[in-house]
């Protein structure tokens, strides 16, 4: 079977790696290509599949466990998508606190799957304000092991890509990619936006030019890592809203407002809080990724009688209490006007990484003809 290429592109929560798949996966439908995204959280009922599929998108998700953990599962994941479209490319998003991919993922497919697959560099995408607080040394508002995780992503990575760059100037574009290849001199830095689609095509061109992947492996304490992720709670639930007409746009923000506002009040750090409320093909998308300013939302879901909503939450505090506050403020919000029917609801600690593969060389990138 034909090779496909298969592009990881890893990054703290938040840091835009859904929004990446969609503009990409848009841009090489449009060159005719096959395309096929890979999902991945540590719980199932994902905001991100649930959006990639609402934009008629292949997805395959990898739920219960990372990448890493279940690296046969990921591989799986590869095999029913080429076999569902015969995928030209399959780009894989990895759990936004997930680190070690050269390790546990790049030189496994690269040892085992090097036949059927064109592995293509670690890419990882930065959020720039988070970024420019790790360059400067400070922890981005994050537990000093969560901000460990955010620079070994970068450390270990062929590719980072200073993604939404429409929010900043050209100035700070280039001062932020100085900064970020002195700090990571051995990956290549690009400036994207993935809402823009600007920055893509430079990076596809880095790619399929035939870069290395996976080049180097980097230190990892993996005590560190683990409690990098077990400071955060992780909520996935899914809810049915049924009662009076309501416009779900308004709704969506408030409700996400209003647990911004109790985040920030009890000094809560948000990784990423993302919403969508789906009204028939109709949603609407809502994200935190740190403070209250950093909520944004788009789509719209109209007005109707009764909503499905799926809540992922990250955020740092103990899952008991991320329940608790994702639970209050929604039922607040329904108050006597809607009564909420729970399909699924999860609340968990991210255990300890425990890697299907751990490679303590790298394997070189040849691939046989
Ligand atoms: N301004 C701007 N916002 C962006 C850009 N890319 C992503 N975002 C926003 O950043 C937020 C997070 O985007 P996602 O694509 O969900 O991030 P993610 O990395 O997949 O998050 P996790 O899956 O939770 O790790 C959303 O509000 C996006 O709209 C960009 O290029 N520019
Ligand atoms: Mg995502």
């Amino acid at each position: 079977m034909k090779h496909t290429r298969v592009i990881l592109a890893g990054g703290f929560l938040g840091a835009g790696k859904t929004t990446l798949l969609w503009e990409t996966a848009q841009k090489l439908i449009g060159q005719g290509l096959r395309v096929g995204l890979i999902t991945n959280d540590q719980a199932p009922e994902l905001v991100d599949s649930e959006l990639l599929t609402l934009n008629n998108l292949q997805v395959a998700e990898v739920s219960g466990s990372c990448f890493c953990c279940n690296f046969n599962g990921f591989t799986d994941a590869i095999q029913k998508i080429r076999a569902e479209v015969a995928a030209d490319v399959i780009i894989a998003e990895p759990v936004g606190s997930c680190t070690d991919l050269s390790a546990t993922i790049m030189q496994p497919l690269k040892q085992y799957w090097n036949r059927e697959l064109q592995i293509a560099p670690l890419s990882v995408l930065a959020d720039p304000s988070r970024l420019d607080a790790i360059l400067a040394g400070e922890h981005a508002g994050l537990h000093p092991d969560a901000a460990y995780i955010y620079r070994k992503q970068l450390e270990e990575s062929d590719i980072i890509l200073i993604n939404k760059s429409d929010l900043l100037t050209s100035k700070q574009v280039e001062d932020l990619k100085q900064r970020t290849s002195r700090t990571f001199p051995a990956a290549t830095v690009l400036a994207v936006s993935a809402t823009q689609g600007t920055g893509i095509d430079e990076w596809l061109s880095l790619i399929t030019a035939g870069s290395e992947a996976g080049k180097r492996l980097v230190e990892m304490d993996y005590d560190i890592y683990a409690h990098g992720e077990a400071v955060l709670g992780w909520l996935n639930g899914t809810v049915r809203l049924h009662g009076a007409t309501t416009d779900w746009d308004r709704f969506t923000r408030t409700f996400l407002e209003n647990l911004a506002a109790r985040f920030d009040r009890e000094n809560l750090p948000v990784g990423h809080v993302k919403v969508i409320a789906e009204n028939g093909r109709k949603f609407i998308a809502g994200n935190l990724t740190g403070n209250r300013e950093t909520l944004s939302t788009r789509g719209s879901a109209g007005s109707s009688e009764e909503i499905k909503l799926i809540i992922n939450a990250r955020v740092e505090t103990s899952p008991e209490n991320l329940d608790r506050i994702v639970r209050q403020t929604l039922d607040a919000l329904c108050a006597d006007k809607h009564i909420p029917e729970v399909t699924a609801w999860r609340y968990l600690q991210p255990s300890r990484p425990q890697p299907t593969h751990r490679f303590t060389e790298v394997v070189s990138s040849f691939n046989p003809a």
